[in-house]
């Protein structure tokens, strides 16, 4: 059995970035006993408008304060706050992306939702996704896993009865698979999106899409397939944030050999303008992702 801790020594990554991964992935347990007491809404919007759930802000305040405390993070950006937080007086420099809660709106069915997070260095949030040093997800359901990647393939651990993560699959490879979902409505979507998913209809695909994007995607990379959200009529950018979620997601993808884009390009290629700026989202199986860039680029 290797732990977290025995893992992350026996990688390249330095001691500080070692250290905040521990402690960013500590907080699965304190976030898991919120949720008997924060089922509620909280009354309040985001920056994208949507409604946070008090299992939202809850999460955002949690982590925030954590990350302040380490002393190892000079900016973090939240999905759920507005402008990105510096904290000048940090010795370290790290810079912190996250999605304190996706899926929210699944909460009070009980339905898988995790935390998302992304680690780049250099103290600034404001790079492409490639830069990422590190980035994870903790998913919230019959058990506690946590997936991550510091740069050198992708692993998997559960979180045991003794809050302690033992690694459950190593150096993980998302095969082809076939599995699909996508968001937005088919009366919005675009034609050459619609052609697409016929096209995996078609050929035998099978739907998969539960509204938590780090529960949808973790099927995939475990199966294989592909997750869309994709740009549809009115809303050109999509819904999905390119720092918070696509980015993050798209680097774990990326490590376990699957592959992430917009329709066009790379998505770990952008350079991010503001923090909550959304992006079409194709995420999955590399063979899956390149018939994407052939379909909608024609
Ligand atoms: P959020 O729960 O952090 O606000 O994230 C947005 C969620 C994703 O988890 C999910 O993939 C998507 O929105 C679902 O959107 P829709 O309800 O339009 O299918
Ligand atoms: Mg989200």
């Amino acid at each position: 059995m290797i732990t977290l801790e025995e893992y992350l020594d026996g990688t390249g990554a330095e001691q500080e970035l070692k250290e905040l991964v521990r402690l960013i992935a500590a907080q699965a347990t304190p976030i898991r006993e919120a949720f008997l007491t924060n089922q509620t809404y909280a009354g309040t919007t985001n920056q994208s408008g949507e409604e946070q759930a008090a299992m939202d802000t809850w999460a955002d305040r949690h982590i925030t304060e954590v990350l302040q405390r380490s002393g190892l993070v000079r900016e973090v950006a939240s999905e759920e706050q507005n402008d990105i937080l510096k904290i000048p007086e940090s010795h370290g420099e790290y810079a912190v992306v996250m999605d304190p809660l996706d899926g929210s709106s699944l909460i009070q069915v009980n339905l898988a939702v995790g935390t998302i997070v992304g680690i780049y260095d250099h103290g600034t949030v404001m790079q492409p996704g490639e830069k990422m040093r590190a980035a994870l997800y903790m998913l919230y359901g019959p058990m506690t896993v946590l997936t991550l990647t510091v740069g050198e393939g992708v692993q998997i651990f559960a979180l045991d009865n003794n809050n302690q993560y033992v690694l459950l699959e190593a150096d993980v490879k998302m095969p082809e698979g076939n599995l699909y979902g996508s968001g937005g409505l088919r009366t919005v979507w675009t034609e050459e999106h619609a052609r697409f998913i016929d096209t995996c209809e078609q050929e035998g695909y099978k739907l998969r899409y539960s509204g938590s994007f780090v529960a949808d995607f973790h099927q995939i990379l475990k199966y294989g397939g592909i997750y869309c959200y994709p740009a549809v009529v009115g809303k050109e950018r999509g819904k999905l944030r390119l720092m918070f979620e696509a980015n993050p997601i798209g680097f774990i993808a990326t490590q376990a050999g699957g592959a992430i884009c917009d329709g066009r390009m790379n998505v770990l290629t952008i350079n991010p303008e503001k923090p909550h700026q959304k992006t079409p989202l194709y995420v999955g199986s590399k063979g899956l992702i390149e018939k994407v860039n052939g379909t909608l680029c024609t």
